[in-house]
């Protein structure tokens, strides 16, 4: 296979005038005519006329109406073409129906959608597939279909055919269309330019009842991209759709996003507090991307970042201002920590900006993602909201219908603050998490902090260069006073140190508040200080944080040592629960425990190696220990916050059930489940019910309740995935991999659903205990299934592939099936370069 690199970028040779496609559709034989106007571009030195092209059949072309025989390849075609401008027709038949990997133009329940991002146009038809190629499209779909539906503003509509004309310039991979029978939630936005855009959420009939609040979150996120950012919509029309089969969250094409209908229906019998959440978070994102994505586009994919980093960084402000915000930087943070770091600290390690790929959709990843958008909020804090704030501005200004880069997105940060950005740089080149140690002295009346920073060597970045890192720190004192509040101090060199004079007494650095840099924070405080900051900290995060460590080191404890946990720990987490005066969903935090993956890690950084079993009982433990020393206060919390009123999926009563249901949890450790089943025969929500059938299981009482919850819930399928994913989730450990055996026999466990696949298989390779039982069981089962998934669906099946990237953490025996599997997959025949790119980073 191919790699492809950052440094051999060029222009295409030829610029695109126009684009306008035909699609008569049918399901096996859809034929698109295109007809596209070149004019050699004179920024280009290369004039081969090269269009990409996959999986068509070529029925005819012609240049300036001339039939022409281009050379064609699996990859696309070569064809001589005149010094000037001209036409290029081409139509091509395509067969949706038979499109299981869901990229290109491909069948869902009968409908047709398409996914173009990164590299799926080329499934449609013959076209320069990148996205540094803009140009204005008309498309034409004739269909016997009530809904026809494409990219911009509508321009006529008759029974079996509609056209639509979308007046911004755009690249190929955010052309969209969608053909069914569907049924239309509308409403409508004037934006504060006076537009007044039409908005439909398009769903499946029966799910009508699902889109009241996807389209609240919509009109929240155009008046918020407008109040925030300045950004107002550009059509008439603004239409979301909402798919079964879909390989990822949601797509973001112009004026026509596409949604796997898991992260845009929603309603309180059938959906989490959770889901809300991520629907409204989802929903911001792909709307957001219509100015950090559409209007200012990536130059070529390296540059992803540029518009997903940023993007998510916008929609993570979103929620703060929606919700709680030290709630989101705390949930941010875990799933950074959950997600990017594995990725960053293992063989899949890669810059947020990378430098070669062979699969492209390989790199839609946590560190392209999330990391991404930490670099953006480390690039804030160091400039300030003001100088961001005007820095977006000019980026927009001057961008705007731009294929941009990094380079150019930085320029507009020194431009707008004489900041040399150069060194702050290497957060987009370098990968791997930086370690940063502290150590501290105290002396007469001044604190001195030094702080040196190392990043671990990587094959993607063998010699990382010190980084500019944004430190936001606190001093408190020893009454609890804070002494100093947040400053950040800027680091650049590899050692560097800090002092703080005038002080009465030895304080407690509080460092990293707000998590202000993706780092590992090494810093030696005792128990007691810990405790204290537990009790103290005047920043949410450092807060939680001091107990998120005094959490961490007391289940290392028990791995290490047996089941002592200090009493101090356990009585200033009591006081943090109880207080009334805190936000519950801050308490519901408070009261998880670090993941038991989170604990392989963490035995991993310190040289050891994890065992799955000893992390799964000391886990186990600690939630008895928890029970027993909370006691009595759990109840009284368990009721006191069960809500009243008719639910509504905000964040106050979220996080009441979030609390109330973290009581639950360990309640039900005592006391057989029966509060448990009480709540789940009283629920009249998801969130209520799905607490409740969790605990019920794990308290060895989930069959009952289980056969009830599919009675109840057999014909809707987002449930179901629920339903089948908890299964896997609860588990214990030595049956994890049987349960998902046993669920791939249901009658609905349909396999090439990605949902589906994912509520089993995902569940399984995150259930780390089950994942890595020593059997090796869950390893085979999952591979099994990966071979089997990706001769229909290779993006879906590289994704999951990261299931083994921690392998080398892991004891020689697990390492040796690790391998062996890795193997078994790299050797089947006709593997996709999707798996195969993963597999083989993944094996080294
Ligand atoms: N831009 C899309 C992701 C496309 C993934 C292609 N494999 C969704 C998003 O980030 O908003
Ligand atoms: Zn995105």
């Amino acid at each position: 296979p191919q790699t492809i690199y950052l440094s051999d970028y060029s222009p295409f040779g030829y610029l695109v005038d126009s684009v306008s496609l035909i699609f008569d559709l049918a399901p096996h034989t859809t034929r698109v005519k295109s007809r596209i106007a070149f004019r050699p571009n004179p920024d280009a030195t290369d004039g081969t006329f090269f269009l990409h092209g996959e999986a068509l059949t070529l029925i005819s072309a012609t240049i300036d109406g001339a039939p022409v025989s281009p050379d064609i390849t699996p990859q696309g075609l070569i064809c001589a073409v005149p010094d000037a401008p001209f036409v290029w027709e081409s139509e091509v038949e395509i067969d949706p129906a038979n499109n299981t990997a869901l990229e290109g133009l491909y069948m869902s329940n009968g409908m047709y959608c398409t996914q173009c991002e990164a590299e799926g146009f080329r499934k449609i038809t013959y076209y320069p597939d990148r996205p540094d190629v803009m140009a204005i499209f008309d498309v034409t779909i004739n269909g016997p279909h009530p809904v026809l539906l494409s990219n911009g503003n509508p321009v006529k509509s008759a029974p079996d055919t509609a056209q639509w004309h979308d007046p911004w310039p755009k690249p190929a991979y955010l052309f969209a269309l969608v053909a069914g029978d569907l049924v239309a939630h509308s409403d409508s936005f004037t934006t504060m330019e006076g537009r007044h855009v039409a908005l439909n959420l398009y769903v499946r009939p029966g799910d009508e009842g699902k889109c009241d609040f996807g389209m609240r979150a919509l009109k929240a996120s155009m008046k918020w991209d407008e109040d925030v950012y300045g950004r107002a919509y550009d059509l008439d029309l603004f239409n979301i759709v909402a798919v079964d089969d879909f390989n990822m969250g949601a797509m973001e094409n112009k004026g026509l996003n596409i949604f796997n209908s898991s992260v845009v229906l929603a309603s309180p019998e059938t959906s989490t507090d959770m889901n809300f959440e991520r629907i409204e978070a989802i929903i911001a994102h792909e709307y957001f991307h219509n100015w950090t994505g559409n209007r200012i586009t990536c130059r070529d994919w390296f540059q992803l970042c540029l518009k997903e980093g940023l993007t998510v960084f916008r929609d993570s402000q979103f929620t703060c201002d929606m919700r709680s915000a030290p709630v989101k930087r705390i949930s941010d943070v875990i799933d950074l920590r959950a997600r990017q770091f594995p990725e960053d600290q293992g063989p899949l390690a890669h810059p947020v900006r990378p430098e070669s790929f062979q699969e492209i959709n390989n790199f839609y990843t946590a560190t392209v993602y999330e990391k991404g958008a930490e670099v953006i909020g480390m690039l804030r804090r160091l400039v300030g909201d003001a100088a961001y704030a005007r820095a977006l501005d000019l980026y927009f200004d001057r961008h705007d219908g731009d294929a941009a880069t990094i380079e150019d997105w930085l320029q507009v940060f020194e431009d707008t603050t004489d900041r040399d950005l150069s060194q702050f740089k290497r957060w987009y080149t370098q990968a791997g998490t930086p370690h940063l140690h502290v150590s501290e002295s105290f002396e007469l009346d001044t604190l001195t902090l030094t702080l040196r920073q190392e990043t671990p060597p990587s094959a993607a970045t063998p010699a990382p260069a010190p980084l500019v890192i944004p430190i936001a720190l606190g001093l408190i004192g020893p009454d609890g006073e804070e002494v100093l509040d947040t400053r950040v101090l800027e680091m650049t060199k590899a050692e560097q140190s800090f002092r703080f004079t005038g002080l009465d007494a030895q304080p407690i650095a509080s460092i990293l508040r707000g998590f202000s840099a993706p780092v590992i924070l090494h810093h030696d405080l005792s128990d007691a200080d810990r405790v204290h900051l537990l009790a103290h900290d005047t920043d949410p995060f450092n807060r939680w944080e001091a107990g998120r460590t005094l959490a961490r080191k007391a289940l290392l404890g028990i791995i290490e040592r047996g089941t002592q946990v200090d009493a101090a720990y356990l009585n200033g987490l009591r006081a943090v629960i109880t207080d009334e005066r805190l936000d519950p969903a801050y308490r519901a935090l408070m009261m998880g425990l670090p993941s038991q993956s989170d604990l392989a890690s963490a035995l991993h950084e310190r040289g050891q190696t994890p065992d799955p079993a000893a992390i799964h009982y000391a886990s186990e433990a600690m939630r008895d220990i928890l029970a027993s020393h909370l006691a009595d206060d759990l109840q009284a919390l368990y009721h006191a916050h069960q809500v009243s009123e008719p639910y509504q999926p905000d964040a106050d009563q979220s996080g009441q059930r979030a609390l109330s249901n973290a009581m639950l949890s360990l309640i039900s450790r005592t006391d057989g489940a029966a509060l448990a089943m009480r709540q789940f025969q009283g629920a009249d929500n998801m969130t209520q019910q799905l607490a409740a059938l969790a605990c019920g299981i794990r308290a060895g009482q989930g069959d009952e309740m289980l056969a009830h919850f599919e009675a109840q819930w057999k014909d809707d399928r987002l449930v179901m995935d629920k339903w089948f994913g908890l299964q896997v989730h609860e588990a214990a450990p030595e049956n994890a991999a049987a349960v998902a055996k046993k669920l791939t026999e249901h009658p609905d466990f349909n396999w090439k659903n990605p949902n589906r696949f994912r509520s089993v298989f995902g569940m399984l390779a995150m259930h780390h205990a089950g994942f890595h039982h020593a059997s090796g069981a869950g390893y085979r089962l999952l591979a099994d299934w990966l071979i089997r998934l990706d001769a229909v669906n290779p993006q879906t099946t590289a994704r999951m592939c990261s299931a083994f990237q921690t392998w080398r953490r892991y004891d020689p025996d697990r390492q040796a099936i690790i391998k062996e599997q890795l193997d078994r997959i790299l050797g089947t025949e006709g593997l996709s370069r999707d798996s195969a790119e993963m597999l083989t980073r993944i094996r080294g």
